[in-house]
């Protein structure tokens, strides 16, 4: 079967025949029998009790009482699709994974994007760590590529991931809070076990708040290996680019968006693959060779250590474009099971302790998870590479494995399947010696370097960000104690972000650095430095009532539209408003459906009836204050200028000499071109952090 844009697709093909459409089909049991009525139960009596033999009643029921399975354990909330990689660059050089040597070749992928800590109803816009997990249907089978929207990890040896888990979930004598880090189990933790640090900045940062899934790095996190055909190993991190640039919410937005559209990233992923704007991301490679392992300040096999991009680039070497929607959430993204494990040849581990465990957990997990060891022949899970081993029975087998034979040597089944021979999977092979020990290596001991390196690496917004994050969540500690204890990590990491955190929960601040900042940076991990080119998917509110200039809001529209991005018109009520000239502009959302944290800009149009009426309107004032206030785009045109004024946004003069900031408000007489030129890259900005806005108030 073909893929949206014509080409072949294995993975397509063979889910084809899973698939049922209701239309044209008569409703049947589970049997394939036809009942006559699937509304009442059969009863003794029109008011009688309802009989035992009545197989449709007790199947439906119990059905129904069976539909739930368990919800992971972490990453339970989640939204899936599908799509291709495309190999630009071979790295034949350097592993024999087919799908990363042969540039002609296209492979089709699962991804699913989740929370981790939130159960699966929570809402999608929290603070917290996003999973990034890949399934490449390879030729060669399966290789699954497991990873999160950071580079590190909380902790270094898996021992410790149900501490950290139970540490960020919900605590247990009632269950709050629901997908939020922001409690004392977490931050006793993190007080307790210092190597959180590095991963607690990026978690305090821009990055636990993404836009939008396509706007969204992605990380391995772990160093892995390539092996060629020669069996020579190179270390190597996967990392994933949007096209898009890597872009945040304002802290803010996210909690309000945790109300209005709690479904919001899913939204936003499903709308785009909806309208044709596929999510686009780079596969890059760090590689490092097999005799520089231990050049570095820090252990390649410590996932708490980012391998700084200005040390080892990042080599684009293919793309992914996600291009179609599951057709049932629960048969695809609840069933699809994701496995460190799941590995291709020419891909292989390392001895890093935190992928060590995880290479036990998840074929764990998913045993109860999905009830069984024949998972792997659900769907969505099945490989487009041919399966036949002696694997039998188990719950819910799928296959009809015929043949006397169901081990291996036999001669009853010549010999088959044959095991070994080209393009097996060889482990690469390591010498390994050491003394049986329960110890952390010393070169796994530097907890603040790259947590200093961060923060030095951040431009002043996203700095103000971090501070503002630590004071929320330590602020909501009740615990003295685990806010002082915070705090004396925070001292190892930079002094002035210490004092800073320290002065808004109420600590006694260091008085003196206790350790000097080393003042490295890596440019790469500023989002600042993100492309800020494009408007694709960005979703910008007009605003109008009667009256309105309907030829701006052509104007605007078609800039916009044209450049990309998705425009709607919202009013008091839906249905058409009365243009000044006449005329009629449709309405897409009337405003009380929605609110200006869902919309990436807002436009007033023109049309002195029109913004007199949002002038008066609580609604539409609020909607532009608050715009403005999570630094967005704002244009406004002729007498739309004013409602800018309503708001509190112009027009202020402060005590302090200092004039209203206008980086991102776009205003003009007329919607000519250099208004909507200014606008479009107004809205490609993404946001204006640098703005001041204190004297707004939304
Ligand atoms: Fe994990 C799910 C990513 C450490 C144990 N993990 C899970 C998912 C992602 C990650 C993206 C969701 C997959 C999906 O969408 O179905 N996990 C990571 C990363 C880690 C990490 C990037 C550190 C580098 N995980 C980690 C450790 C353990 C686990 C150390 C256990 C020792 N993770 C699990 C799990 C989950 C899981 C319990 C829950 C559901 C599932 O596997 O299928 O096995």
């Amino acid at each position: 079967m073909a893929d949206p844009a014509g080409r072949d697709d294995p993975k397509q093909e063979q889910l084809e025949q899973y698939r049922v459409s209701p239309e044209g089909t008569a409703l049947t049991t589970d049997q394939g029998i036809r009942p006559d009525d699937t509304d009442n139960s059969l009863k003794a009596g029109e008011r009688g009790p309802t009989l035992m033999e009545d197989f449709h009643l007790r199947e439906k029921i119990t059905h129904f009482d069976h539909e739930r399975i368990p919800e992971r354990v972490v990453h339970a909330r989640g939204a899936g699709a599908y799509g291709r990689f495309h190999l630009d660059e071979s790295l034949a050089e350097y592993t024999t994974a087919e799908f990363l040597c042969d540039t002609s070749l296209t492979t089709p992928v699962f991804v699913r994007f989740s929370t981790v800590a939130g159960s699966r109803g929570s809402a999608d816009t929290v603070r917290d760590v996003r999973g990034f997990a890949t399934k490449f249907y390879t030729r060669q089978g399966n290789f699954d590529l497991v990873g999160n929207n950071m580079p590190v990890f909380f902790i270094q040896d898996g021992i410790k991931f149900p501490d950290f888990v139970h540490a960020v979930k919900p605590e247990p004598p009632n269950e709050i809070p629901q997908a939020s880090s922001a409690h004392d189990t977490l931050w006793d933790f993190v007080q307790l076990q210092p190597e959180t640090m590095h991963m607690m900045m990026w978690l305090m940062s821009d990055r636990a708040l993404p836009r939008s899934y396509a706007m969204m790095q992605g990380f391995g996190v772990h160093t892995f290996r390539l092996v060629n055909a020669e069996g020579r190993g190179t270390f190597v991190k996967f990392h994933w680019k949007p096209k898009l640039g890597t872009h945040s919410l304002a802290w803010d937005e996210t909690q309000k968006i945790a109300g209005k559209d709690p479904d919001f990233n899913r939204r936003d992923l499903w709308d785009r693959i909806e309208d044709g704007d596929h999510p686009e991301y780079e596969l890059g490679v760090q590689l490092v060779p097999a005799e520089d392992e231990h050049r570095f300040d820090f252990d390649l096999l410590d996932a708490t250590k980012i391998i700084p991009e200005e040390e080892v680039p990042v080599r684009p070497v293919g793309r992914l474009v996600l291009d179609r929607n599951p057709d049932n959430f629960f048969a695809e993204t609840e069933q699809v099971a994701f496995h460190l494990g799941n590995v291709v040849p020419g891909i292989d581990f390392t001895n890093d302790p935190l992928l060590q465990a995880r290479l036990f957990s998840y074929l764990d997990t998913q045993l109860i998870r999905l009830g069984g060891p024949n998972f792997p022949q659900i769907p969505v899970n099945r490989p487009v590479a041919d399966v036949r081993n002696h694997h039998r029975e188990g719950y819910h087998q799928m296959a009809i494995q015929r043949g006397q034979s169901a081990y291996h040597k036999n001669s009853l089944s010549g010999g088959c399947p044959a095991v070994g021979g080209e393009g097996s999977y060889t482990h690469f092979q390591e010498r390994v010696d050491g003394n049986k020990i329960r110890k952390r290596s010393e070169s796994f001991a530097d907890h603040y370097s790259q947590a200093t390196l961060f923060w030095n690496s951040m431009s002043d917004w996203e700095k103000e960000h971090i501070v503002g994050a630590f004071r929320f969540e330590l602020g909501k500690c009740d615990h003295k104690h685990v806010r002082e204890g915070v705090i004396g990590h925070l001292a190892h990491v930079d002094h002035d972000l210490a004092v800073q955190v320290a002065q808004g929960v109420g600590v006694e601040p260091p008085q003196a650095p206790v350790t000097a900042n080393h003042g490295r940076v890596s440019p790469a991990l500023s989002q600042d430095n993100a492309p800020k080119d494009s408007v694709q998917g960005r979703k910008i509110a007009i605003l109008a009532a009667d009256g309105v200039d309907s030829g701006a809001v052509a104007a605007v529209g078609d800039a916009l539209t044209g450049a990309g991005a998705v425009c709607e018109v919202l009013a008091a009520q839906d249905g058409f408003i009365q243009a000044a000239n006449g005329g009629r502009v449709e309405v897409t959302r009337a405003m009380p459906t929605v609110a200006s944290v869902l919309y990436d800009a807002v436009v007033v149009p023109g049309g002195e009836e029109s913004v007199r009426t949002l002038a008066q309107d609580g609604d539409a004032v609020h909607f532009v204050a608050e715009a403005f206030v999570h630094c967005k785009a704002v244009g406004a045109l002729d007498a739309g200028i004013g409602l800018l004024e309503r708001a509190g946004i112009t027009g202020v003069r402060f005590a302090d000499g200092d004039t209203v900031s206008d980086t991102g408000v776009v205003t003009a007489e007329g919607a000519g071109g250099d208004f909507t030129d200014e606008l479009v890259k107004a809205v490609a900005a993404h946001r204006h952090w640098t703005r001041r806005k204190d004297h707004v108030p939304a």
